[in-house]
């Protein structure tokens, strides 16, 4: 039987190795399901909101560096894909959206359920195309591929489904060709002019972001020539040990005291592969090496007054003979000092509580420490969580620490490790959520029943936007709209066929991890965390201290009984 353009969608994405796709059927794509369920080279992953099916395209492709897809029906089912796509965006993944769209014989007429699906993803992908007719759908859904995957980011495109009906016309898939076919160094003179500030600096830092993936090796040369401290971005925490000698911790609001007393005292900054963008966090005035692939990025955070540009393995490698081997560590010394000052002891030491009260939300990290397997997979959510798990979580070797970095949207967890689980069914998946992220995403905890996904789920459970809180405190406000109410957890996962787990107190978290490890299902474990606990910055400014404790006061007299 002749092929329609549907089994020809399919049938490319099989030639591209794809072997699942997250999403919902619908109308447009009725036909689509049809050419997939009668194959058995791609699984489609039936999600119960398109978003998490979004989130977790893009967590296949954070994970493997492979093209994640998704695909929803016109309208409603393409309104729901933003925030996945806005991710994918921001975080350079390759994923391929793929979307219904109304019959050709109406488009224009506004018809129910007709969206501007291309408007719609204009600013969320580096392609955007609706396929015109049958001779066009290769030809697109070919392009579509090789942006996704050549400018690393998320392709939509959106088919009428007329089109998916009609008869495919004959292609032959051109394979894409991806960043890590291409060694790219910068001319010599640069290496040579960028060597010379590294070999002269006696405090060099090194800050990696996630564009250093494929240069671990190198960094760790990098770090012990130079005796540099190792700075991380929150995406890249997993790309160096957090056991590495020369690692400090994270940049920024969410990192670590060791790291920013680094930052602002070396004199000399390596910026490999990160774009991290507040500058208040970098270096006054010591000179900056920057290497990045894309030279647009060089000098796009911070005045980088020796670029390099090419890929960080290459770039890297050809700068590493150029540096001579410094014997002085008493800078590193100083910086990994600070991660035992008393504001990290009082931020983020992880301490016991007693029976009955609730857990400090470091103590529960630290077990995880303990318990978790050598290559287990941490899916992080955004809020207060991010924090404790950024500073808290000692990453290693084979682990794994995804999250949705730079949008930093709520509810990306529960997507993310429905991913995670799907794409390595033998290691420990962990999403690490408050309940606020939790709940957002919580439609799509069935589908990891329904597909015995034995993911542990874990829910900081403080019945607030704790992180928003301490935004508004910041301001000099008392909090206000932060509190919610919360099901219970453990019978709410019982509920939906997963196993349910309540720690109460500290004494409970070793028997609850030790069983929740040992299922075969996903398990909830609901934390019943201390709302009170301290997140202090690394840095404390003294205009948001002196707020803080105007908040603190003005809480007090507040007659707004909502957060009481
Ligand atoms: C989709 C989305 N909506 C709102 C926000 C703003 N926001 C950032 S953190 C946060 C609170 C997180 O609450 P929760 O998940 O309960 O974690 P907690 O901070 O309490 O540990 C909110 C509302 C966001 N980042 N993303
Ligand atoms: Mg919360």
């Amino acid at each position: 039987m002749s092929k329609n353009v549907s089994d020809q969608i399919v049938q490319i994405l099989t030639e591209l190795g794809v072997k699942r796709i997250y999403g919902i059927p619908g109308d447009t794509i009725d036909s689509m399901m049809e050419s997939l369920r009668k194959q058995s080279a791609i699984d489609f992953i039936v999600m119960r909101h398109e978003e998490n099916g979004a989130f977790a395209a893009t967590a296949h492709a954070k994970l493997t560096g492979e093209i994640g897809v998704v695909a929803a029906c016109q309208g409603p089912g393409a309104n729901h894909l933003i925030n996945g796509l806005y991710d994918a965006m921001d975080d350079r993944a390759p994923v391929l959206a793929i979307t219904g769209a109304i019959g050709t014989d109406v488009i224009g007429t506004r018809m129910p359920q007709e969206t501007s699906q291309i408007k719609l993803f204009d600013d969320c992908t580096v392609y955007n195309q609706e396929v015109r007719s049958a001779e066009n759908l290769p030809r697109v859904l070919e392009r579509a591929i090789h942006k996704a995957i050549g400018m690393q980011g998320p392709a939509h495109i959106s088919i009428p489904s007329d089109i998916m009906r009609d008869a495919a016309v004959a292609w032959t898939f051109s394979p894409p060709v991806s960043w890590n076919d291409i060694e790219m160094k910068p001319k010599p003179h640069l290496i040579d002019a960028a060597s010379a500030v590294l070999n002269k600096a006696k405090k060099p830092v090194i800050l990696y972001g996630e564009g250093s993936r494929d240069a671990k090796v190198e960094l760790d040369k990098l770090a012990t020539t130079l005796n540099a401290p190792l700075v991380h971005t929150t995406r890249s925490k997993d790309i160096i040990p957090d056991g590495h000698a020369n690692a400090v911790g994270g940049i920024g609001l969410m990192g670590s005291v060791a790291s920013h007393y680094a930052l602002k005292n070396c004199d000399a900054l390596l910026i490999v592969g990160s774009q991290f963008a507040w500058r208040e966090f970098y270096p006054e005035s010591a000179p900056v090496v920057q290497i990045d692939c894309l030279p647009a990025h060089i000098g796009s955070r911070i005045r980088a007054s020796h670029p390099l540009p090419g890929d960080s393995q290459a770039t890297c490698a050809a700068l590493l003979p150029k540096l001579t081997q410094k014997t002085d560590t008493s800078f590193l010394k100083s910086c990994l000092k600070e991660n035992t000052s008393l504001h990290t002891k009082i931020s983020f030491d992880a301490k016991t509580s007693k029976k009955g009260e609730p857990v400090h939300p470091q103590a529960f990290m630290e077990k995880l420490n303990e318990k978790a397997a050598d290559d287990a997979i941490y899916m992080v959510d955004a809020g207060s969580i991010t924090i404790w798990a950024n500073n808290i979580l000692k990453i290693k070797k084979n682990q794994r620490f995804v999250w949705c970095a730079n949008l930093a949207s709520l509810g990306n967890g529960v997507g993310y490790a429905i991913a995670g689980q799907f794409t390595y069914p033998k290691r420990q998946v962990f999403a690490l959520c408050g309940d606020g992220g939790f709940q957002m995403s919580i439609a799509d905890l069935p589908t990891a029943v329904m597909y015995k996904l034995p993911i542990i789920f874990v829910v900081y459970n403080n019945s607030a936007y704790k992180f928003i809180e301490l935004e508004e405190q910041g301001e000099g406000n008392p909090v206000f709209g932060t509190h919610f109410c919360n099901p219970d957890y453990a019978k709410l996962a019982e509920a939906h066929g997963a196993i349910g787990f309540t720690v109460n107190d500290y004494s409970e978290i070793d028997s609850v991890l030790d069983k929740a490890l040992k299922q075969k299902m996903p398990v909830v474990i609901d934390v019943k965390i201390n709302p009170d606990e301290l997140i202090i910055p690394p840095v404390l400014e003294t205009g948001k201290m002196v707020n803080f404790v105007k908040a603190q006061v003005k809480q007090w007299f507040s007659s707004s009984t909502q957060n009481k």
